[in-house]
C-alpha cells in the first residue's frame, strides 16, 4: 500500500513537472469523413508527424477518418467552436457561410486542374484563405479533389438531355442544388454517409464525385454509370479552429504553416495515383464510363452564375480566376 501511493506520488509529481515545462504533450484531433489511406487522410497524418518532429514532440495530431467524428457539415461546426481542433473538409459545404469560397465551387470555373493549382496557390487563394477567419477558422490548406462527375444507377449520361428528371444527391450547397436544377435534374443535398443506402433503396439515382470518392465509399456498387462531365473542381480544405491556433506561439504557428506547405505536395501526389487507381478499379468492377461533350453543360450554368456571382467581390474573384493563364 505505502509502495502504490509513493509510485503515485512520484507519478503526479512527474506529471505536474511535465506540465510546468515546454515537453509537455498536445494532441490535436482532426477530422475526416474518408477511410484511412485515403490522401487527404495520409496527408493531415503527413502533416502530423512534421509538426511532431518540427515541435520536438510538444504538438502531435490523431487523424479520426471515417467520420468517426460525424458528418461534414456538423464537424465545421465542432471545429468553428473549438470542440476539434483540426478538419479536412470539401469547400463546397462552406459556402453558404464563406461567400468567398463560392467562386471555386462554380461549375466550369477552372480549365483544367493546373489551372486550378494556379488560381489556388496564387492571390485569389489567398483572398479565400483569409476569408476563413470571418468564422473562426485559419485555412491551413487547400487539397486536390480532382473533378466531380455524376452517376447514376439508370443510364448512360451522353448528353444533357439524358439528365432529364433523374436525382440526384448533391453536396450540401445551394450551388449544386442550382446546377442540377440547371441541368434539368433534381437535386437532393444529403450528408455524404446516407448517399449509398439511398441509391440502393432507389430514394435517389445518383450522385455525384470524383473517382477515389465514387470508389472509396462504395458508390460505384450501386451506380454503375459514370458520366466524365467533370462539372466542378472543388478544392479540399484543411482548417484550423481559431482558438487552438491562438494558443501557438508564433515560432510553432510558423512550423505548423510549414508542414501544412509540405503535406501539399504529398497530398498532390497521392491524390494523382488514387484517381488512376480507383478510376481502373471501378471499371474492372463494371462502371461503365461516358465521355459526353462538356460544352452544353458549360452553356447550361448562365443561371447558377447570375444567381451565385452578385456581388462585385465575387465578380472580381471570376474575373481574376479567368485570366489566369
Ligand atoms: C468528396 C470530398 C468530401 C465530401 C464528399 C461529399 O469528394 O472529399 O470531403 O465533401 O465529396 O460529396 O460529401
Amino acid at each position: 500500500m505505502l509502495h502504490f501511493s509513493r509510485l503515485a506520488g512520484a507519478t503526479l509529481l512527474a506529471a505536474a513537472l511535465m506540465a510546468g515545462t515546454a515537453s509537455a504533450q498536445t494532441v490535436l484531433r482532426s477530422s475526416d469523413t474518408h477511410p484511412d489511406g485515403y490522401p487527404t487522410v495520409e496527408a493531415v497524418k503527413y502533416f502530423g508527424e512534421l509538426v511532431k518532429e518540427g515541435t520536438a514532440g510538444r504538438y502531435s495530431v490523431d487523424v479520426y477518418h471515417s467520420a468517426q467524428l460525424g458528418e461534414e457539415k456538423d464537424t465545421i461546426e465542432q471545429v468553428r467552436s473549438g470542440v476539434i481542433d483540426l478538419n479536412r473538409v470539401s469547400m463546397a459545404p462552406f459556402n453558404g457561410l464563406i461567400p468567398e469560397t463560392t467562386v471555386p465551387s462554380l461549375p466550369y470555373i477552372f480549365r483544367s486542374e493546373d489551372h486550378m493549382h494556379k488560381v489556388m496557390d496564387g492571390p485569389v487563394g489567398d483572398q479565400i484563405a483569409a476569408a476563413f477567419e470571418q468564422v473562426g477558422l485559419v485555412l491551413l490548406a487547400f487539397y486536390d479533389g480532382g473533378a466531380r462527375s455524376f452517376y447514376n444507377s439508370k443510364k448512360p449520361i451522353n448528353t444533357v438531355a439524358d439528365m432529364a428528371g433523374l436525382k440526384f444527391r448533391v453536396i450540401q450547397s445551394d450551388i449544386f442544388v442550382d446546377m442540377v436544377a440547371a441541368l434539368g435534374a433534381n437535386a437532393t443535398p444529403m450528408p455524404y454517409g446516407e448517399v449509398y443506402s439511398a441509391i440502393e433503396t432507389g430514394v435517389i439515382d445518383g450522385a455525384e464525385n470524383n473517382f477515389p470518392s465514387y470508389d472509396t465509399a462504395k458508390h460505384a456498387e450501386v451506380a454503375k454509370h459514370y458520366s466524365l462531365d467533370e462539372h466542378t473542381m472543388v478544392p479540399e480544405a484543411f482548417v484550423m479552429a481559431k482558438s487552438s491556433w491562438d494558443k501557438l506561439t508564433p515560432e510553432d504557428q510558423a512550423i505548423f504553416k510549414a508542414a501544412a506547405k509540405e503535406s501539399v505536395a504529398k497530398q498532390r501526389e497521392l491524390w494523382a495515383a488514387k484517381v488512376k487507381e480507383s478510376r481502373a478499379k471501378v471499371e474492372a468492377a463494371g462502371s461503365q464510363i461516358t465521355t459526353p461533350d462538356k460544352q452544353p453543360f458549360i452553356d447550361a450554368m448562365g443561371p447558377v452564375y447570375e444567381k451565385h456571382v452578385k456581388d462585385d467581390k465575387l465578380k472580381a474573384m471570376v474575373e481574376a480566376i479567368r485570366a489566369v493563364q
